[in-house]
């Protein structure tokens, strides 16, 4: 019997350089299909023809399929135009097959077929079993939708739309890896450098608001620990460099170690996979610390954990359903990661329900305080539709507007991609920010990142908050208002800069690449556009700076110092090191700050060796390690050793 032809749709950028190109496995589709082919019924009547995994141009894709009887759409917020696209074609050359889309980015009940007359199926939630089930009935006499989970339909007069049911278990899930179901994609494209998502357990026990990963699949439950390992011999054998762990709390589980073990071990042993990122679980533990160590050792990530806060207002943790560990807690784990020579990074989102301007200001102040001087990542919050917060009478209640933006979807990486506009809907007022303040809090972010995180104001920050003469919040206000008041200096001006990107980005419009001729490679985001215009122009940077700390009244030579320190503190191009000479004991002022506990600043006379163990040598490699990652990492800061007077 000729088996009835199924084609999948999971498709995301090439990500291409002159030195790599590399694209993400379709891990979705592949998990669908392992688990339909194991129906006796979908077995024997239909083939998996092939998996679209690349933003290939619609007309092309539509054309290079034959006589298909069901394509299947994974649809995420970066792919869910195209698809749209590609389906429409596919539709136009061939009425009779059936269109089904599934994943986070379908809208909830029968949404998109009221919109979508191309569009016969949408599957809700988890898929496995709804995809499965359909297919069953479609090759079957007389298909029946009534029973399958999580499934929008078109009956006679209306739209259906099922409840979701997800597995219960995991155990009878095959793993597409293991069934070999990537082994075409990975024989047909050995140009390709692969990326991967991976599942070591599914679901998650929080239900933040504003995320669909909660909602989606609440409990939590495991893959097999052989299913787990044996992936891992599969991704290393064939050569996957990097793996995108979907778990939503890598380190809640004690197999996580053993897992970490596995994944180094195979790297010593074969050279792959190279790159393990993972969202680490909310609440740090012992566990965590042995693994960051881990992987930190050999080389597998060194992102280091998420100590993710989203915000630090009481309000708006109620208000998201989410609970933080206790700040001496996360002071400590801060502490005790950057004593092992570990990075931390901790998320923030920007226009949460309940925050206000100055909530908003006092969270950034209090991770600083914290210690978390050079980790902080922010997001401005997109309402996802299948996230609690979408729900109207939530957003209702908190006044939630957003405004449509395109994603930057990185075409510059691939020019010859379907240039299909991705949206997201990103939230820039609600009941408590208005959007003015929403704007003005973006700014602070910024300002707050390259000038402090990169290390440009850090250490004078540090020295007026610790002694009490202007809290970190006040400092980076006054500095935003003093870029407002000054727009000849150069903080004012690349300020003035920033906000343009700021405001078109409120306006839904698509902002100019932030770059500086000959010294950007590749994308810059505000604050590194910041740090980099100072490196660039450190004497007018620093004679705005010096105008702008004047006003906080430090004795004379303290205040010469202290500029001269901060300064002399920022690497710069082509120097790996100095030795300079100072009246004050800064080091050991700055480290007492970092380790959580404040000595008084000691006049005394000493000589330093400022060093980087980096290779500055050229503005490409400076680039990639001080501008990318400097403030992540600190490295844009100098290590001052004393030498002896
Ligand atoms: C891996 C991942 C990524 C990878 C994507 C790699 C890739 N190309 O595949 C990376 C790191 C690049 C990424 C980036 C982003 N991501 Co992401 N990411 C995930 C993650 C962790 C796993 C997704 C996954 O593959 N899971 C495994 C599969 C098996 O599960 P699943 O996706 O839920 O699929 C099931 C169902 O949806 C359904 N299904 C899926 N496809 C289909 C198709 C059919 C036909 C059917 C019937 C059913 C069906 O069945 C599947 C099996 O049960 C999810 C969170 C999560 N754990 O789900 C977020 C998630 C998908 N990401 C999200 C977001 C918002 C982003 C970013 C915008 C984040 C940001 N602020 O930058 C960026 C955008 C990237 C871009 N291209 O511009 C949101 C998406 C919301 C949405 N509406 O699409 C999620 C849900 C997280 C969240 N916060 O809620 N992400
Ligand atoms: S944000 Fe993280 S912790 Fe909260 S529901 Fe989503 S995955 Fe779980």
């Amino acid at each position: 019997m000729t088996k009835r032809n199924i084609y999948l749709v999971q498709v995301d950028i090439l990500r291409k350089s002159p030195t790599f190109c590399s694209a993400y496995l379709p891990y979705s589709a592949g998990a669908l299909w392992a688990y339909a082919k194991q129906s006796a019924a979908v077995a024997s009547n239909c083939a998996l023809r092939e998996i679209f995994f690349l933003r290939d141009p619609v007309a092309g894709v539509a054309a290079r399929m034959e006589d298909p009887f069901l394509v299947g759409f994974s649809c995420y917020c970066w792919n869910t135009e195209y698809n749209k696209a590609l389906a429409q074609a596919v539709k136009g050359l061939f009425p009779h097959c059936h269109i089904v889309f599934g994943g986070h980015n379908v809208l909830p009940g029968g949404a998109m077929l009221e919109d979508l007359p191309y569009v016969d199926f949408v599957v809700h939630g988890e898929g496995e079993i709804g995809f499965r089930a359909l297919l069953e009935q479609l090759c079957g006499q007389s298909p029946d939708f009534q029973g399958i989970p999580g499934l929008s339909y078109r009956t006679s007069q209306t739209i259906a739309t099922n409840p979701e049911a997800a597995l219960e278990s995991l155990a009878d899930c095959p793993s597409p890896y293991l069934e070999g179901i990537f082994d075409p994609l990975v024989a047909a494209h050995p140009e390709i450098q692969w990326s991967t998502v991976w599942e070591t357990n599914r679901g998650c026990p929080h239900h933040c608001v504003y995320c669909d990963w909660g909602q989606h699949k609440a409990r939590v439950r495991q893959f097999s620990t052989e299913r787990v390992m044996a992936e891992i011999g599969w991704m290393s054998e064939n050569k996957v460099e990097y793996i995108w762990c979907a778990d939503a709390n890598f380190g809640i589980l004690e197999r996580d170690e053993a897992i970490v073990d596995a994944l180094a071990a195979a790297l010593a042993r074969k050279g792959y996979p190279q790159v393990f990122l993972s969202q680490t679980t909310k609440h740090l533990n012992e566990r965590l610390f042995r693994i960051v160590g881990k992987l930190n050792e050999s080389g597998l990530e060194k992102l280091g954990p998420n100590l993710a806060v989203q915000s630090l207002s009481p309000a708006v943790l109620e208000n998201i359903g989410r609970k933080n560990m206790d700040d001496e807690t996360i002071a400590m784990w801060i502490r005790r990661y950057r004593q092992a020579g570990c990075r931390t990074h901790t998320d923030l989102i920007l226009g949460l329900p309940g925050e206000t301007l100055q909530s908003f200001c006092a969270g950034v102040e209090k991770l600083f305080v914290l210690g978390q001087h050079e980790g902080i990542v922010y997001y401005p919050c997109n309402l996802l539709p299948n996230a609690y917060m979408a729900d109207p009478a939530y957003r209702e209640k908190h006044r939630i507007r957003t405004t449509r933006h395109t994603m930057k979807q990185t075409m510059e990486s691939d020019p010859e991609a379907e240039h299909i506009l991705e949206f997201m809907y990103t939230i820039d007022e609600t009941a408590t920010m208005p959007h003015a303040d929403w704007l003005t809090a973006n700014y602070f972010i910024a300002l707050a990142l390259g000038a402090h995180s990169y290390g440009l104001l850090r250490l004078a920050a540090m020295y007026l908050h610790t002694e009490k003469i202007a809290s970190y919040a006040d400092f980076y206000l006054r500095l935003l208002g003093f870029c407002h008041e000054n727009p000849d200096t150069l903080l004012g001006d690349a300020m003035a800069r920033m906000e343009q990107n700021f405001n078109d980005f409120a306006q839904g419009k698509e902002s100019q690449p932030l770059q500086i001729p000959g010294f950007s490679f590749g994308r810059m985001v505000e604050d590194m556009y910041f740090f980099s215009r100072a490196v660039l122009e450190m004497d007018r940077f620093y004679k705005g700076a010096a105008a702008f700390l004047e006003q906080f009244g430090l004795e004379p030579d303290l205040f010469a110092q202290l500029l001269r320190y901060q300064r002399e503190s920022i690497v710069l191009p082509g120097m790996a090191e100095k030795t300079l000479d100072f009246g004050y004991d800064f080091p050991a002022y700055f480290s007492a700050i970092y380790d959580g506990h404040p000595v008084p600043l000691q006049r005394k006379a000493v000589r330093l060796r400022f060093s980087s163990p980096f290779d500055l040598s050229t503005i490409e490699k400076y680039y990639n390690v001080i501008v990318r990652l400097g403030r992540y990492t600190s490295q844009s800061l100098y290590a001052p050793a004393y030498l002896p007077l």
